[in-house]
């Protein structure tokens, strides 16, 4: 997971430690007292010819990496005013440097958070099912991530039920069912072809009469550039006006999610998102970048094909995966 920005956030630190352990200081306009403390301490001041060419290839590198854009460069820019002028201990560059890239990357990643357990527990109390819509491309772990979620709020006393509202791609009702059996929901479908909205009116219809807590609602794949899809799920965020909407976007596809992420949000809407497949993404990038770049928390990763392969998202976590 994650292991190419790893690397390349490795080497940044071996580089610089290199480069400042090697370069004697130069001994002029120093007083007599500063000289003698820091030939005592064993100290060196990070001067940003040191580090000016290697803040550089970082920031291509990070670009490799899938990092938004603005995030190398803000990267970059934050970590050039920590470091220059730094005073520390010749053997400690490493743990200093890292320290600084450590405290750096938590600030990009934002600390927002959004309790989907504690929402739903929340609007449970009024006494009405909390609704929450799941959107994003095809392909992405949608339905995957319903069942995971439906098995966390389980998990919580929570009981649910899924909309199919995917009336659209072939064998998704029964791709839904198969996953309701397997953690043990019951769900709503429709015929296909059918309108999505009236199968998730239908659902919220069911939770109500028959007391459940939470309705999870499934839709179909679509591109943000698909036209009638996205005026489908506009109707149906005007008529169900769901608790929460979730965009479900694959780790993997770098940049490609921050841009979904944004038409989505002008369409109907965002919350938060779900980022999947963090399990099989090297790279790391867009895990580092949506907050920054959309203002939109990640709730969760993908971590697996499993019902727990589910795993709370905390800056902190991407920071230790990364360092
Ligand atoms: N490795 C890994 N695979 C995942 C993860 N989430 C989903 N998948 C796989 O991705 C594929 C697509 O998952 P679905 O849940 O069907 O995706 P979807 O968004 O509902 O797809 P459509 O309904 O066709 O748009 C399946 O093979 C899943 O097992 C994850 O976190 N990690
Ligand atoms: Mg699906």
């Amino acid at each position: 997971m994650f292991n190419l920005l790893k690397d390349k956030l490795s080497s940044f630190v071996k580089s610089i430690s290199k480069k400042v352990e090697e370069q004697p200081q130069k001994e002029v306009k120093l007083s007599l007292e500063t000289k003698v403390k820091s030939i005592l301490s064993n100290e060196v001041e990070i001067k940003e010819k040191d580090v000016s060419g290697l803040l550089d290839e970082l920031e291509l590198s990070l670009l490799e990496a899938d990092v938004a854009y603005d995030v190398a460069s803000g990267v970059k820019k934050k970590l050039k005013e920590k470091l220059v002028g730094m005073h520390v201990k010749k053997d400690e560059v490493s743990r200093a440097v890292n320290g600084v890239i450590r405290e750096t990357l938590l600030g990009i990643m934002g600390k927002e958070k959004l309790d989907l357990v504690g929402m739903a527990k929340q609007k449970i109390d009024s006494g009405a099912p909390f609704v929450i819509l799941f959107i994003g491309p095809n392909g992405s772990g949608k339905t995957t991530s319903i069942a995971k979620i439906a098995h966390l709020l389980k998990g919580n006393g929570i009981s649910c039920v899924i909309a199919a509202a995917d009336t659209w791609r072939a064998a998704s009702q029964e791709q839904a069912e198969v996953w309701g059996k397997r953690v043990g929901v019951k769900v709503i479908g429709g015929q296909y072809g059918s309108d999505p909205t009236s199968v998730v009116w239908n659902a919220v219809a069911h939770a109500k009469a028959k007391g459940i807590n939470a309705v999870l609602v499934d839709t179909a794949g679509r591109q943000e550039t698909s036209r009638n899809l996205m005026r489908e799920l506009e109707k149906m965020n005007r008529v169900i006006k769901p608790d929460l909407k979730i965009y479900v976007g694959e780790a993997i596809a770098g940049n490609a999610v921050i841009e979904q992420v944004k038409e989505f949000d002008k369409v109907i809407g965002v919350d938060g998102v779900i980022l999947t497949k963090a399990d099989v993404d090297e790279k790391g990038g867009a895990a580092l970048s949506i907050y920054y770049s959309t203002s939109k928390p990640i709730l969760y990763f993908g971590v697996g094909q499993e019902l727990d392969d589910l795993k709370e998202f905390s800056a902190e976590f991407v920071v230790e995966s990364l360092t």
